[in-house]
């Protein structure tokens, strides 16, 4: 062989060697899934992870090829070794990573996570690595070897770590990728921000070898105090199963066979949980050694005609929307303390309804609108163009809508799953709707099935709903925008809105952009002038129809949209909120809080 080809030969070797020459892939084997959800899993036993994790980017994917689940020492490894956790910067966890370092602020891709974590394993436990959220592809490794993968960037799973953990220093690695794509559900794109990142909490938690895995309680609907209940031991288990309603005198057992019991009781004396009074008990569950205590509202939901009744009296939804951004600070949300301050303008807004849009949120907002008394629509994140023709995307839109009821279908506050956001009327989006709806009901037939649809045809003064999917809903959610994106404000003056079905409607949005503090003619857009007008008229059009049961604006507070770019205005923000990004009231505000305090003294609350 001549000297140059040699030469070439053994640089290419040292490529190899290095890493340099193979293409990038992801680890051979995919990750297994995670197990079954544990019910009420931050109320268990367990270790937080939450705190500085170290991180790096890795933009190119070439991490399971290199192997940085490994978390090896440079220092103390032969070879070449690339990448450092110890020495590496921390982001902050639960937390996006956009808004912790301004480097990632625009960040879409990979990026590798490591914590080292003391962790003495309980004699009899299993431990469970649970991740509240993280987005959108999350791959976990424990101590180097495989733990588990899960998709979707809104939804907690947990991950059987018993084999993996030792006693002492341990170390967790995750890859976590927010890459959008077009069979994932959000797909490309969507109005809000692509907050990356392990979003909410991380612990161990530990369970008994036999345990109780899930649970439910409700309330049946009529007047009585009925209460029927079930529940679910991990690995089908058999065992003798225990309810506990101290304040109530309950105390029932029942038989666990195949993993499952179930049981019914009447629950004298039982106060009804409402937005007026929102009354929790504690309930726990037990099982053995294993112990679960939960707090849980009873109340009925149904509809009639075009009324939603709650404990079987008519009610009109005083709602707002908003997303799962943080009150003033950036970034997602997180938290309790998140949770009082944004559900707390709603309260001060004068709402019992909250439209948590468009994905399910922080479980910890969720678990305050049941303490504060705001009724709730919980929301897969199936909006707009979604690929509906494209196989797999209806199992991951049933995983999606498992998963958020699997977390939340013990909370009194949440009344509506809703299936979707806007989609085009084409014959495979209503099939894929259809089997949806199907799948929602037969996961939760105590709660409303809806979803929020923008196709009304106009014609003259009429706005006709005008979609199938009415057909399969339970309560229909209008997105109405006359004064924004059809029309000038005024319009709906002279519309009449026309419903087809005999459902009640929400007016799951409407409203427009108002940059705080522009002041201006009515006429004027992105003026807070011209905000109020679009208030001014929809309210009194919304309250004079029948079949509209509740609305909600669009939306609560201003939020990060990387598809708004109006200079000077926008700047990076969708602007309908009522107030601003940093908390300030816009005009619009007052025009809400007084028609809500109308209707509340109208209904006698
Ligand atoms: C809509 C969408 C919502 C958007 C809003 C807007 O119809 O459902 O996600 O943010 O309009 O501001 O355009």
């Amino acid at each position: 062989m001549k000297k140059k080809s040699l030469l070439l030969l053994s640089c290419f070797a040292i490529l190899a060697t290095s890493g340099w020459a193979q293409p990038p892939s992801q680890p051979a084997q995919p990750l297994p899934a995670p197990a079954p959800l544990i019910q009420n899993a931050l109320a268990r036993e367990g270790v937080s992870l939450n705190g500085d994790w170290h991180f790096f980017t890795d933009p190119y994917d070439d991490g399971g090829r290199r192997r940085y689940f490994l978390n090896q020492s440079p220092a103390a490894t032969p070879g070449v070794i690339e990448y450092d956790f110890v020495n590496s910067a921390t982001l902050h966890v639960p937390g996006d990573w956009n808004t912790q370092r301004p480097e990632l602020l625009l960040y879409e891709g990979t990026v590798w996570y490591e914590k080292t974590f003391d962790y003495h394993p309980r004699a009899g436990h299993r431990a469970f690595l649970y991740v509240g959220a993280a987005n959108y592809r999350a791959q976990l490794w424990i101590n180097g070897k495989p733990l588990c993968e899960h998709f979707g960037g809104f939804f907690p799973f947990n991950c059987d770590a018993t084999s993996l953990l030792k006693d002492g220093a341990n170390f967790v690695v995750a890859a976590v990728n927010d890459t959008r794509r077009a069979e994932y559900i959000p797909t490309l794109g969507y109005d809000w921000y692509t907050y990356g990142g392990i979003t909410r909490d991380v612990r161990i938690v530990e369970v008994p070898e036999t345990y109780i895995e899930d649970y439910g309680l409700t309330l049946q609907r009529g007047a009585g105090n009925r209460i029927t209940g079930w529940v679910r031991l991990a690995a089908n288990a058999s065992g003798q199963v225990a309810v506990d309603i101290p304040e109530l005198h309950v105390h029932r057992e029942a038989a666990a066979s195949g993993g499952k019991a179930t049981f019914e009781f009447d629950a004298a004396g039982l106060q009804r949980w409402s937005p007026e009074s929102p009354k929790l008990y504690d309930v726990t569950l037990s099982l053995g050694d294993d112990r679960v205590t939960d707090q849980i509202g009873f109340r009925t939901i149904e509809v009639r005609g075009t009324e939603i009744l709650l404990n079987g009296k008519s009610i009109w939804l005083r709602g707002v929307n908003m997303h799962d951004e943080a009150p003033v600070r950036n970034g997602r949300a997180h938290g309790p303390d998140d949770a009082r301050t944004t559900l707390g303008w709603a309260k001060e807004l004068g709402c019992n309804f909250v439209r948590m849009a468009h994905y399910p949120h922080d479980e910890y907002a969720v678990r305050m609108a049941d303490k504060l008394g705001l009724l709730q629509w919980s929301e897969i994140p199936l909006w707009q163009r979604i690929a509906f023709e494209t196989p797999g995307v209806l199992d991951t839109a049933k995983r999606e809508l498992n998963e958020m009821i699997a977390r939340d279908h013990n909370r009194a506050a949440v009344i509506f799953w809703s299936i979707s956001n806007e989609t085009p009327k084409t014959p495979e989006r209503n099939a894929f709707l259809h089997e949806l709806a199907t799948a929602a009901r037969a996961l939760d037939g105590s709660r409303l099935i809806t979803s929020a649809t923008n196709q009304a045809t106009r014609s003259g003064t009429t706005m006709a709903i005008d979609d199938p999917l009415g057909a399969d809903l339970d309560v229909i959610g209008l997105n109405e925008y006359v004064g924004w994106y059809v029309g000038a404000p005024a319009d709906i003056d002279t519309i009449t809105i026309t419903n087809p079905f005999n459902k009640p409607v929400i007016v799951s949005e409407f409203g427009g952009d108002a940059k705080q503090g522009l002041h201006g003619d009515a006429s004027k857009r992105w003026t807070e002038e011209y905000q109020e007008s679009i208030y001014q008229h929809s309210l009194p059009a919304f309250r004079k129809t029948p079949f509209i049961r509740g609305i909600s604006p669009w939306i609560l507070k201003d939020f990060r949209s990387p598809t708004r770019h109006l200079a000077g205005i926008q700047d990076g923000f969708n602007r309908k909120g009522l107030v601003s990004n940093t908390g300030e009231k816009k005009k619009s505000w007052f025009v809400m809080q007084k028609f809500y305090a109308e209707m509340a003294r109208e209904a006698g609350k």
